[in-house]
């Protein structure tokens, strides 16, 4: 018998980002972001939705830090918007930017609630893609780098908590892919599959010299993470055969072997190199000390997951594709797999060999097709059925004794969806769009009591 019982010390908290919720696109020198003028495009985004108002944070967060206070967590997860602090991408910073992270800091505290700032959840300033085409170019990192230290010697007193940038793997080879689908922004195409590994080395370097920055900007000792969103490999049984296949299934799914595996151990994954070939990414002398710093902790986003089995072939694996009927959610992306939290946790010690890395878990939910009732309420009863199987699963890590120390949502409310825009909610909070007002869904009361009680209800 489990009562799904968590850790006092155990951290519950709620995600977001600042293109998603912030609106207020021109206001107090905010230049545009490439988010802006993609969702501006017609065409690009689900009703030529953009973030020009959004959840209208900027001008709501009081309200907004007051519900989280009422579901009870102490921790929550924003980003910073590097076209609200610097909006040129290099060169001035803008003291009015800064202030509104001030504000909301300042009020998340007085609520005992913990910041834990990512400083670049994929809104790169318009100036750079029209200088240099942003993660085209090398020169990024070095800008990403004295972003931070523009940030972090700014709100160092305020924010120990630090995340350097979220899920690589997005906006680099969704905004640059030959021809992905959906859009994701800058929306460039480039010539070959090589460019696309290279806009994320580049992104990779700016994590690495982010780090150096913000370990040297900061006025006392803070805890540095990166954000991932690893493709998961679960093996489909958990016998020794199957749970060997998708450790080794790990290097090639997803990006994985160009991303967690470089800044976690300090070399690409040779089976992915070896996958590449030719179009492999350019690693210039030292690229790989630099992006292999010392981070404190791991914050991985997790949603779903690929069934792995062992197959008598060259790899010694094979994949397996979800049926028609496979559960999910309101996603084409969102098949219903809990167990790759576990598995998300479990391959850092046994597949990356990291077995003390702190990790949390930084985004994990769902979209679903929300209604708002007569009487205001959002009986969403599927999310429910989701995080209840997934906060599962985290307790398993929890409770095997893997260094598991967090959970935020994804997310605190519904939010610009990027390329989906409005039309699909992940919040526990439903938004109306029109009229600004905030609802608390039926998942956000049974949240505020899995965090009463500590447990899974
Ligand atoms: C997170 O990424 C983001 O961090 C967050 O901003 C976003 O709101 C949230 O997800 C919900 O989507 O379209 O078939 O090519 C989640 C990880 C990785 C999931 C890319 C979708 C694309 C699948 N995402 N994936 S597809």
């Amino acid at each position: 018998m489990t009562s799904y019982q968590f850790p006092d010390t155990f951290r519950w908290g709620a995600a977001t980002a600042a293109y998603q919720i912030e609106g207020a696109a021109t206001e107090d020198g905010r230049k545009p972001s490439v988010w802006d003028t993609f969702s501006a495009t017609p065409g690009r985004t689900l009703n030529g939705d953009t973030g020009t108002i959004a959840c209208d944070h900027y001008h709501r967060y009081e309200a907004d830090v007051k519900l989280m206070a009422e579901l009870g967590i102490r921790h929550y997860r924003f980003s910073v918007s590097w076209c609200r602090v610097i909006p040129d991408g290099r060169g001035a910073v803008n003291d009015a930017g800064i202030d509104f992270y001030k504000r909301l800091v300042d009020c998340l505290r007085d609520h005992g609630i913990t910041p834990h700032a990512t400083l670049f959840h994929w809104d790169s300033p318009q100036a750079l893609e029209d200088r240099y085409g942003s993660w085209r170019s090398r020169e990024i990192a070095q800008d990403f780098a004295d972003y931070c230290t523009a940030v972090v010697t700014r709100l160092g007193d305020r924010v120990t908590s630090w995340m350097t940038i979220n899920e690589i793997a997005c906006f680099t080879h969704m905004g640059y892919a030959v021809d992905h689908d959906p859009p994701h922004a800058p929306g460039t195409r480039v010539r070959r599959s090589r460019d696309v590994w290279q806009t994320s080395h580049h992104a990779l370097l700016a994590h690495g010299l982010g780090c150096q920055a913000i370990r040297a900007a900061s006025p006392g000792p803070c805890s540095i993470a990166l954000v991932d969103n690893p493709a998961v490999t679960v093996p489909l049984t958990e016998s020794p055969a199957d749970i060997a296949a998708a450790q080794r299934a790990l290097h090639t799914c997803g990006a994985n072997g160009g991303i967690l595996f470089p800044a976690l151990t300090g070399a690409y994954s040779p089976a992915l190199l070896e996958q590449l070939g030719e179009d492999a990414p350019i690693v210039q002398d030292g690229d790989l000390e630099t992006i292999h710093q010392p981070i404190d902790a791991l914050g991985l986003n997790i949603y779903t997951g690929t069934y792995v089995r062992a197959a008598e072939n060259e790899r010694g694996y094979e994949f397996l594709e979800f049926s028609d009927t496979y559960p999910r959610l309101n996603m084409p992306w969102l098949w219903i797999v809990p167990d790759a939290i576990y598995w998300g946790v479990r391959h850092l010690r046994e597949t990356l060999n990291r077995p003390d890395l702190p990790v949390f878990i930084s985004e994990n939910g769902c979209a679903a097709p929300d209604r708002l009732t007569p009487q205001n309420e959002v009986l969403d009863t599927d999310r429910i059925l989701y995080l209840r199987q997934y906060f599962k699963s985290v307790h398993r890590a929890v409770d095997e004794g893997y260094p598991l120390h967090g959970y935020f949502i994804w997310s605190l409310m519904d939010n610009f969806e990027w390329a989906w825009g409005y039309d699909r909610r992940f919040g526990i909070i439903y938004v109306d769009y029109s009229t600004q007002r905030r609802f608390p869904k039926a998942s956000f009361h049974w949240y505020a009591e899995c965090i009463r009680q500590r447990r899974v209800v």
